[in-house]
């Protein structure tokens, strides 16, 4: 199996040189479904790996636009459709400076069984483009999008692909691609999700993203024996879903100690309350994209330069802000300060080298593809509510997110056990992902 698993990682390699965050997940994945593939010959004879591994239709656009120094700028721009066996592509837009096709078809590829996981019916996709919004004006950022949703409509539809936000990609942006998809088909409907309230927004999606990492971690805890009550946690990043993780953990009665952006990371041993929480999300509208001026308003905390927070002493680790941030170096001092978990929030977090690290160092991991997908998830209920023309409560949104984070443990934890894992939801999220989304496309056909 091992061998056949090399096969398909190297036919992945010669087909997308230098794509080394794509090649990571590949092999990541494929590596834990070996026991699936002995078990489903039928997988194997249908070249099921080869076309899971190839994106249904991938796009790369040009996205021209005009600075508010009347000087054209030129990015560009990308949507990976990538798996519709279970329904159609669903995945967030990042903008940022790193994008490239590594970077959208690692995140569409892991939204495949992200997707699955939650149950709901929703196929894989991600987009985005190599524009910073950071310093940007309102103006610029509208521009861009009106530009960018131009060139993207084409290939959008409520029942086709429904992007949504990630990094760099807010109600703000969302709200100005809204309006030039409805602009340019003449159609109101549901066609992006993370949407603001008074357009078809589902009220409790901002939060969704963070809340669902934080009953997930609820959910491993307890499995050992354990609570988030008085438990010592640090986070990372400083958006959306760093805000949301945060809040929920509070609520929990754990006590939050760090949280970071690309300056640095900043350390508060008193913890980082609700209240503390909204004002780091008042620090990302300022368009600098630092952390640093967190001190300024809570003099007590500490602001470690250019440090992110695996060197602090905590009982969880949730990372929220991008890929690969945690390194072998830094699982090593995780494991040295007796880490005993971590859940993912970020996608694809931690380098391969570091997982194992951590997984042989029998610290329990919640894989981000199980452990944030209840942002996807709160986004499938918001294409419920633009479809079915109605709109639901918080309450109705948080039991359904609650229920979905437990499913999607459940089902990890199950497929792991399953196949004599023990309770490794690394491979569990990866098989029970997996096999929903092949047994969609046996059923479908060679397609
Ligand atoms: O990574 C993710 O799951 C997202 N950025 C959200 C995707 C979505 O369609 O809500």
């Amino acid at each position: 199996m091992a061998n056949l698993t090399q096969q398909y990682i190297d036919i992945a390699a010669k087909r997308n040189p230098g794509e080394p965050e794509f090649l990571q997940t590949i092999e990541e994945v494929l590596t834990s479904l070996e026991p699936v593939l002995k078990a489903h010959p039928e997988y194997i004879e249908s070249g099921l790996i080869e076309r899971l591994i190839e994106p249904e239709r991938g796009v790369s656009f040009r996205v021209s636009w005009v600075d508010d120094e009347g000087k054209t700028q030129v990015n560009r721009g990308f949507r990976y459709q990538y798996n519709s066996a279970i329904g159609p592509y669903k995945g967030g837009l990042r903008f940022a400076p790193s994008v490239c096709p590594s970077i959208v078809k690692f995140l569409g590829f892991e939204q495949i069984f992200k997707n699955s996981l939650t149950g709901l019916p929703l196929g894989g996709g991600k987009g985005g483009a190599d524009f910073d919004p950071n310093g940007k004006s309102d103006g610029e950022i509208m521009r861009f999008c009106q530009a960018y949703m131009t060139e993207l409509y084409r290939y959008l539809g409520p029942e086709t692909d429904i992007p949504a936000g990630d990094l760099g990609v807010g109600k703000k942006e969302i709200g100005y691609l809204f309006g030039q998809y409805k602009r340019l088909t003449n159609r109101f409907e549901g066609v992006l999700t993370g949407k603001g309230i008074p357009y078809g927004g589902l009220q409790g999606r901002t939060e969704a993203t963070g809340y669902g990492i934080v009953f997930f971690a609820r959910e491993m805890l307890k499995r050992h024996g354990e609570d988030l009550k008085g438990k010592t946690v640090a986070v990372s990043g400083f958006g959306n879903v760093a805000w949301g993780t945060v809040l929920k953990l509070n609520e929990l009665g754990a006590k939050v100690i760090s949280i970071s952006g690309p300056d640095g990371c900043i350390y508060d041993e008193s913890g980082i309350t609700a209240e503390k929480a909204c004002c780091m999300l008042d620090l990302r509208s300022c368009g600098k994209n630092i952390c640093a001026p967190y001190c300024e308003e809570y003099p007590t905390a500490q602001f470690l330069k250019g440090k992110k927070p695996w060197s602090i002493k905590a009982d969880l680790y949730i990372p929220c802000a991008t890929q690969n941030e945690i390194t072998i170096e830094d699982a090593k001092t995780m494991v040295e300060n007796g880490c005993k978990y971590l859940c993912e929030g970020a996608n694809m977090p931690t380098t391969n080298e570091a997982l194992k690290y951590l997984q042989d160092n029998k610290v329990i991991i919640g894989p981000s593809k199980a452990a944030n997908a209840g942002g996807v998830a709160c986004s499938c209920i918001e294409m419920g509510q633009n479809s079915g023309k109605t709109v639901f409560t918080p309450e109705e949104v948080y039991a359904q997110l609650e229920a979905i984070m437990i499913h999607i443990h459940e089902v990890a934890s199950e497929a792991s056990a399953r196949y004599n894992l023990g309770y490794d939801l690394v491979a569990g999220a990866n098989i029970a992902g997996f096999e929903r989304v092949a047994e969609a496309m046996m059923a479908q056909g060679i397609v």
